[in-house]
This record gives C-alpha cells, sequence and structure tokens, in this order.
C-alpha cells in the first residue's frame, strides 16, 4: 500500500463489470454466513475504499489495522466453507483482453526458461519434491471458467486450465495437515494461503490461459488461480513451494492487506 498504483483513486473509472459484481455480491449476502460477514467484517481495502486516503503513515492506524486485519483472518478462516464453490460463468463472458497486473509495469514481466524450470516443493513433504514442467503436464487437467477480483478495483472473467492443487499435493506427499503453504514467485512476489483453501476443489496449478500455455504476463510458467480469493493470492510465475506450521505471510499482505483475502 505503500505503492500508490495499489490504491484506487476516488473516481477512477469504474470496470463495466462493476453490475454483474453487485449482483453476484447480492446473491452472496443472501446467505446468513455471508451477512455476518458484511455485518462484522471489514476488510483493510473496504477501510481504504470507504476512507479514499492512504492509511498507511500513521503508527497508531497501522496498530489498529493489523489488529483488525488478523481479527479478519481468524473470522473468515472460521466462516470458510471448504465445500462452497465459487461462481463460475459461460465461456462467452470471457473478458478479452484479459488485464494484466503485477507490482511492476508489463515490460519487466519474468522470463522463465521451460526447459530449465523446475517446480520445487519444500517443508513438510515426504515424496517428490522437484517437478519439471512435463510431469506437472502429465498429471489429470482440468480448466475452469470464474472471475478474477482485484482488490484495485476491477475484476475480469477468465479461463484458467491445470491440476487440481489437492491432487498435486496429495500426489508429492505434501503434509496436509499442516497449516500454511507457500507459494514463491520467479519475481520474488510471494504469498500463502490456509490449507483448508489449497485442498478446495477449484483451487488449480495453472498451465493454460483460455486453452492455450500460460502467457508470459499471466505468470508462464505456472500459477496458482484460486477463484475464492482476491487477486494478490493468485501468485503468478511459481517457482517453489513451501508446506509449514510457520506463518510465511506475504508480499501485499506484509504491508497491511488482509492475509486471508478471500472474495
Ligand atoms: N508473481 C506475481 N504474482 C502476482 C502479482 C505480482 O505482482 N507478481 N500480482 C497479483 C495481483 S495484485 C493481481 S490482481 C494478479 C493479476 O493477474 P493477471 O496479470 O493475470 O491479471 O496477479 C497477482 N499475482
Ligand atoms: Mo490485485
Amino acid at each position: 500500500m505503500n505503492n500508490p498504483k495499489h490504491v484506487r483513486k476516488p473516481g477512477s473509472a469504474w470496470n463495466p463489470d462493476a453490475q454483474s459484481i453487485v449482483k453476484d455480491a447480492r446473491n452472496a449476502l443472501q446467505s446468513p454466513q455471508r451477512r455476518l460477514l458484511g455485518k462484522r467484517i471489514l476488510t483493510l481495502g473496504g477501510l481504504m475504499l470507504l476512507s479514499g486516503c492512504d492509511l498507511t503513515n500513521d503508527k497508531s492506524v497501522n496498530t489498529m489495522l493489523r489488529r483488525v486485519s488478523s481479527f479478519n483472518d481468524d473470522a473468515q478462516a472460521l466462516l470458510f466453507d471448504p465445500r462452497k464453490l465459487a461462481p463460475t460463468y459461460p465461456e462467452s463472458t470471457i473478458t478479452r483482453p484479459f488485464p494484466f497486473n503485477a507490482y511492476y509495469d508489463i515490460d519487466q514481466v519474468p522470463a522463465v526458461d521451460a526447459h530449465s524450470y523446475r517446480l520445487e516443493l519444500g517443508g513438510l513433504v515426504n515424496g517428490k519434491r522437484i517437478w519439471t514442467l512435463d510431469e506437472l503436464h502429465a498429471l489429470p487437467q482440468e480448466s475452469q471458467v470464474t472471475r478474477h477480483i482485484c482488490i484495485e478495483g476491477w475484476s475480469a472473467i477468465g479461463k484458467w486450465g491445470g491440476v487440481r492443487f489437492a491432487d498435486f499435493l496429495l500426489r508429492a506427499g505434501a503434509d496436509t495437515t499442516a497449516k500454511y503453504v507457500a507459494l514463491h514467485c520467479a519475481d520474488n512476489y510471494w504469498t500463502s494461503i490456509d490449507m483448508p483453501t489449497a485442498l478446495h476443489p477449484q483451487t488449480l496449478l495453472t498451465l493454460t490461459y483460455d486453452g492455450d500455455t500460460l502467457p508470459a504476463k499471466y505468470g508462464f510458467p505456472m500459477k496458482l488461480r484460486i477463484p475464492t480469493k482476491l487477486g494478490y493470492k493468485n501468485p503468478k510465475h511459481i517457482v517453489a513451494i513451501t508446506v509449514t506450521n510457520t506463518f510465511p505471510g506475504g508480499y501485499w499482505e506484509n504491508q497491511g492487506y488482509n492475509w486471508f483475502g478471500g472474495s
């Protein structure tokens, strides 16, 4: 949030998707759990949008927000239903072109070499720790059309294909009783998720976008697509994964974004 690029400015253009987001939100609010979420929990992003200003320079505000944020993490984790699916959409609604976003401009996108690429799985893992791209492609693949929601105030529908992350973790012998999975990226970005989200059926180790090899700008060679979480919890260019009980934080999360980051 010290990066002004990541704070939606008041009056900035709202995405044409706005109406459908509002519709989705209204549907979501019809479930009693969600209503509770709406009443009692305000995310840091929400506070920023409401106040329309950067609250990050005041020490006491910072401390207060960090408390609100970790309270939110616990509450959201309790309310998270591992069987509840994020909405899926018909292919005709895919947003073209799909937006690019990162903490840098598009000309800085990292170039990862497909042949030398190795995915390293570390931490609480008993089985296979090093994976090539071919090995990932050899696992059962599926695809989904879901909405990506960015905290900066835009959303877009896209189609991602790949391996169910739960399937990958189980095949690799990851300890699925561990608390966290951390994802480390080629551009030094990182984020982490709770194990129930890692095992959610829609959490996808993604190798394709819109039926083709994942383009560099969308995270080649591999990103994690998590439709139950906000954009910043969908890491691109993943090179290493750690299964751990030690809280790993994240690039934006360590600057104040809510860690649970549910969408
Ligand atoms: N490696 C990496 N992953 C990242 C980011 C980043 O800067 N680096 N930005 C996040 C944010 S804030 C968003 S909104 C999405 C954007 O993904 P897209 O370029 O496919 O739209 O990537 C997320 N994953
Ligand atoms: Mo984002």
